[in-house]
């Protein structure tokens, strides 16, 4: 059985970038949807219930064709929001990059921090309809790219290490269809310390 991790944080602590209200909703009723619709496709099937989440989604054909399209978009979907949350954190005044490995990195890959945040955010803007902006590790390089839907760069075999919902349902309430204002914002509760861990174990 899959179960929701709870936030490492109030529904209030991203406030005000992101509502209380949205977190809220986002969390108890989108994120517990694709938990109890994940579980309810794979009834039945321990091995597969026993599985990691990354697991799951890391190899879709060892799941039946017959649930296949179920399990990609509610075990993703799972999976999905589990990063986001934790990529995520207490806003910490202004808006900064990582430090570090990943600063290093960035600065070689993108040219500058701002360069970074101003590709990853087409990436997010891009998305038509509903889907996910990613920084990856792919074969130990950075890489940015989104996907549509619930769909993870982790079934191609991606590491990722930092992720942003742009389906409507996670800003909507806040910003109505103004997404551009939605991700402006968002930068200033990316917890870059869980960011650069998650790049430190990728590489
Ligand atoms: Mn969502």
């Amino acid at each position: 059985m899959f179960t929701v991790p709870d936030l490492p944080y109030a529904y209030d602590a991203l406030e005000p970038f992101i509502d209380a209200r949205t977190m809220q909703i986002h969390h108890d009723k989108h994120h517990a949807g694709y938990v109890k619709n994940l579980n309810d496709a794979l009834a039945g099937n321990d091995a597969l219930l026993s599985l990691p989440v990354e697991t799951l989604i890391s190899d879709l054909t060892r799941v039946p064709e017959a649930i296949r399209t179920k399990v990609r978009n509610n075990a993703g979907g799972h999976a999905n929001h589990s990063l986001f949350w934790q990529i995520m954190g207490v806003p910490s005044g202004e808006v900064h990059g990582p430090g570090g490995a990943l600063a290093k990195a960035m600065d070689t890959t993108f040219g500058s921090f701002a360069a970074f945040q101003e590709k990853f955010t087409a990436a997010g803007m891009g998305r038509f309809g509903s889907g996910w902006a990613w920084l990856v590790v792919d074969r130990g390089a950075l890489t940015i790219l989104d996907t549509a839907n619930q769909d993870s760069p982790v079934s191609e075999g991606k590491t990722p290490i930092l992720t942003l919902d742009v389906w409507e349902h996670a800003y909507y309430l806040k910003y109505q269809n103004v997404r551009a204002d939605y991700i402006k914002n968002w930068w200033h509760v990316v917890n870059w310390a869980e960011v650069e861990k998650r790049y430190a174990a990728a590489t």
